[in-house]
């Protein structure tokens, strides 16, 4: 007698036991209750698609009664969902996102290290490129090194695709040099929805959901780019990312900007967040700045200074000293202004004691805190009241 196991069982019950031994909860059918509805919830709130994982959960194939496939699906033609299992690994069929969260998945062949030789000069430029990288923030410095190794140079000539909206994903990309068009199909129409100015990196969401390339990227004159191939990305960033959020889980779900956003939604932001700690009286913002992040507050406080406009007699004379206008702490954000009204920073921010923050790139807040910026504009209302009690005059932040 043959016994068919329904697809995704053995990932359900694992994804369990797995958060039992991590949490060693005192009452097992409690915390199971807690968990499989969590788990019922993040998937109806994602409509209920094929591969559902969030956070440290696990994967919930939304076909029930199919048993294991042997890779009949795995053309990858209709159903970027699922990735073929690497060619050294036992055959089952994986969800991308159970290989992109399964940080314990110890039975991993070790894929060999990949290693791209590189001059000093080149190193040096690498690194530089790298040191704002979002998400290289959070790697331990072995991790780092490893990823920096198998980063490989390329140059790319003005009208280039780097990458094309709906193919699969290569590489992981981190600019050196170039301005770098983002454009995205909307309703059959290609529009630029953004530019890459010499610095950042694209082409991780491909790599970390297995998802289609969504959006293509140009280059608008010859450029200098530094490659990640996508096994070695997989290997570092995704596994990664598993330990950012059981790092980060807790906080943003405490963030009450992020209050209105989905369970799925906070994880993705938590996906791509960096974290920077800053000492104190360090300035983490310059007023007059061209603004690409957005920061939230995790520890220590900081206080955002203006210049005020005032006229001074004496020749020489500061006549902008910097004042006080307010502070953020845990769980508060600042430096959204710039992104929302597309203008230069308004104000500097400087670090009171230890500071840390999390920080999310213009293109990441742009795609994922679109819904919140609602509450973020109401605020910026009550700034520019703030502004007329304060300076008797208004600045016209908007
Ligand atoms: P990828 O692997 O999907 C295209 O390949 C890359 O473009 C993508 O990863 C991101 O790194 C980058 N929406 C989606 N992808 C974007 C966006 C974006 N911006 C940059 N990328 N939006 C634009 C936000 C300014 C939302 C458009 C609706
Ligand atoms: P940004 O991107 O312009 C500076 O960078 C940040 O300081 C700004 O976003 C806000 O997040 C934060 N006016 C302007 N910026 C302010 C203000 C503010 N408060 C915080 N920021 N106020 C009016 C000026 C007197 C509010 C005072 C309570």
């Amino acid at each position: 007698m043959s016994i068919e196991i329904p697809v995704g069982l053995t990932e359900l019950l694992q994804g369990y036991t797995v958060e039992v031994l991590r949490q060693r909860p005192a009452d097992l059918v409690e915390f199971a209750v807690q968990y499989f509805t969590r788990l019922r919830d993040t998937r109806s709130q994602d409509g209920g698609g094929a591969a559902v994982k969030l956070g440290k959960e696990v994967v919930f194939d939304g076909e029930p009664m199919q048993t294991e496939s042997n890779g009949d699906d795995e053309d990858g033609s209709d159903e970027s969902d699922f990735e073929p299992p690497p060619p050294s690994r036992y055959n089952r069929r994986v969800s991308v996102c159970a290989e992109a969260f399964n940080p314990d998945d110890d039975d991993e062949v070790e894929e060999p290290r990949v290693v791209h030789p590189k001059t000093d000069e080149q190193r040096c430029r690498l690194q530089d490129a790298c040191k704002d990288i979002l998400l290289f923030k959070t790697l331990e410095q072995e991790q780092f090194s490893e990823v920096l190794d198998a980063m490989f140079e390329l140059r790319v000539q003005p009208q280039e695709h780097v990458i094309d909206q709906g193919d699969d994903g290569d590489n992981f990309y981190v600019i050196e040099r170039g301005i770098y068009d983002i454009v995205v199909l909307i309703d059959g129409v290609g529009k630029c929805v953004g530019q890459y100015d010499n610095k950042g990196s694209f082409g991780e969401l491909a790599l970390m959901y297995n998802t289609p390339r969504a959006a293509t990227i140009i280059a608008t004159q010859e450029g200098a780019l530094w490659g990640l191939d996508r096994a070695t990305f997989r290997r570092l960033i995704v596994k990664n990312n598993a330990k950012k959020r059981r790092l980060y889980e807790q906080f943003v779900e405490s963030v009450p900007l992020l209050k209105s956003l989905e369970l799925s939604e906070r994880m993705k932001i938590v996906d791509v967040l960096g974290m920077k700690t800053f000492s104190d009286e360090e300035r983490i913002i310059m007023q007059g700045d061209r603004a690409d992040c957005f920061y939230i507050v995790e520890s220590g406080d900081v206080k955002i200074m203006m210049k005020s406009k005032t006229k001074m007699t004496k020749v020489n004379q500061e006549d902008n000293a910097e004042v006080e206008i307010t502070r953020c702490s845990r769980g508060q954000y600042f430096g959204e202004l710039a992104l929302v009204t597309n203008k230069p920073r308004a104000a500097s921010a400087y670090a009171v004691g230890e500071v840390k923050c999390l920080v999310i790139d213009i293109q990441a807040f742009e795609r994922l805190l679109g819904s919140c910026k609602e509450i973020m504009k109401r605020n910026i209302t009550h700034y520019e009241e703030q502004l007329v009690a304060l300076f008797g005059s208004s600045m016209d932040l908007k």
